[in-house]
């Protein structure tokens, strides 16, 4: 009998009907994207990204907030997939309809890894909408494009990053998914999520009272680490993938 808790964590992964990933902006790090709360660095460190990321603080300043998104929006398009990312599109490859991936991130990584099922929770920087909310109109970002200010083709008012602001709803029918797939899952992977942001960070009391097995990468201690069944205190490229690689080849 294992005590070894890589090999019992691989193993509930491999008999898992369904993974459900959960993660934040640690996933992202060995990328070369700083997390949201390092978010600002160089130019932007004297400013709170709590702040920028607002309605209050685009109503303050649009044009700081824009081009905060728009040096975000640069860093993230040369940004590669790093190996985890990599290996969380390789076992949905291999395993379709076993793995539903929630992401806090804005980041678009997981997708150009090649992940098809990923719930964006906070939305995506690759689209700006609307900022009314009595207009629906999105339209994509074009990342070639220098930073300027867009008004809504649609009814005029200013068009914003397609994001979830602080103190913005998250969107209805995403939240409802990744709801649903936490309350089914048998095993709920969290990966570089500081387990500070709520609604989202709530998502993995569901697993844990639905009977999920949870598991927490992040080479910090976070609040959500008493809901763990397996706790690996090291960088997400280094440990994901042994811990869903295996199951790729036995298939
Ligand atoms: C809302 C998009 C209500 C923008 C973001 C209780 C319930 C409900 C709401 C609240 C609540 N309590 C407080 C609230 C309000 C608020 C909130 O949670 N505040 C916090 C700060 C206390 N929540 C909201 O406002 C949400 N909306 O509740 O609306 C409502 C209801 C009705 C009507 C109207 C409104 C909306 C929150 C969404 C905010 N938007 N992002 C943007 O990115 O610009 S949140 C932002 O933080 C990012 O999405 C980020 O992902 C997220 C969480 O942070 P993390 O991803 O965890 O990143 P962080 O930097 O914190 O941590 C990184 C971790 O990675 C660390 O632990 C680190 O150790 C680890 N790490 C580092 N390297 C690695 C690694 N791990 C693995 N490998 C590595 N190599």
């Amino acid at each position: 009998m294992t005590t070894d808790p890589l090999t019992i964590a691989r193993e509930k992964i491999g008999c898992a009907d369904l993974l459900v990933t959960f993660s934040g902006a640690g996933l992202s790090t060995e990328s070369g994207i700083p997390t949201f709360r390092d978010a600002s660095t160089g130019l932007w460190a004297n400013y709170d990204p709590a702040k920028l990321a607002s309605q209050e603080g685009f109503q303050a300043d649009r044009r700081l907030v824009i081009e905060w998104y728009g040096s975000r929006r640069k860093m993230i398009a040369e940004a590669p997939p790093n190996p985890a990312h990599i290996a969380i599109a390789d076992f949905e490859t291999w395993h379709p309809g076993r793995i539903v991936n929630i992401t806090q991130n804005i980041d678009g990584l997981l997708q150009r890894a090649g992940a098809s099922s990923v719930l964006e929770l906070h939305g995506t920087l690759f689209e700006d909408r609307c900022n009314s909310p009595h207009c629906s109109h999105r339209q994509p970002v074009d990342l070639d494009e220098e930073v300027v200010l867009v008004d809504c083709p649609r009814c005029g008012a200013p068009m914003r990053p397609a994001v979830v602001w602080f103190g913005e709803m998250l969107p209805q029918d995403v939240w409802r998914q990744s709801d649903q797939a936490c309350r089914r899952c048998d095993v709920l992977l969290v990966i570089g999520t500081s387990g500070a942001v709520y609604p989202a960070a709530g998502l993995v009391d569901v697993a844990k009272a639905h009977g999920a097995s949870v598991i927490i990468v992040n080479p910090e201690p976070t609040p959500l680490d008493h809901l763990a069944d397996a706790v690996f205190h090291e960088p997400a490229a280094r440990i994901v993938p042994g811990l869903l690689e295996d199951h790729n080849a036995a298939g």
